[in-house]
């Protein structure tokens, strides 16, 4: 997929928003450029200092991501980076952790942002890192979307 296309969102009045980050720990040097950018970009948004619950692997994240939601948090982002091995290893757990992500937004009302990385390679990962020398910053990505969706369902639920 290319970034090409992607829309510059509007995130005014998220102050009061309460976010919750979930964050798998494999390949950890992208996953602390995917946390950078996801911090800074909810502190740009003036969210309050976010949850951020850590889980083991990307399978992991959709049931972190519903014990925050079920918390009463407003949005949540969720980031992992999963990148193809050897084996259909990796068509399993990137679908686990998609399928379940989207099934937690829809099944709870709560946003999630997808800030998974699936990859072919490191290279690919380290691109969309938001670490120095990267092309882009999936995690800043991400929380912008969490965010930008609960104030526009606030804004359904206040019509
Ligand atoms: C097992 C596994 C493998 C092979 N690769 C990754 C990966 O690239 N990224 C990731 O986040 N997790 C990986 N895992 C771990 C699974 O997500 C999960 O944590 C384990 O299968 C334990 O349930």
């Amino acid at each position: 997929m290319s970034g090409r296309g992607a829309p510059e969102l509007r995130v005014d009045g998220a102050a009061r928003l309460r976010v919750g980050v979930v964050a798998a720990r494999w390949h950890e040097e992208v996953m602390t450029g995917l946390l950078d950018g996801a911090q800074r970009a909810l502190g740009e948004c003036g969210v309050d200092v976010p949850t951020v619950v850590r889980v083991p692997g990307a399978f992991e994240l959709p049931v972190a991501a519903r014990a925050l939601a079920d918390a009463g948090y407003d949005a949540v982002v969720a980031l992992g980076v999963v990148i193809r091995g050897g084996t259909p290893h990796f068509d399993y757990i990137c679908q686990a952790a998609t399928a379940g992500l989207s099934d937690v937004a829809v099944r709870t009302g709560v946003p999630i942002g997808f800030g998974v990385l699936t990859c072919d390679t490191d290279e690919q990962a380290h691109e969309r890192s938001g670490l120095p020398g990267s092309k882009e910053d999936k995690g800043h990505e991400a929380a912008l979307a969490a965010v930008a969706t609960a104030l526009a369902l606030r804004e359904v639920s206040a019509s």
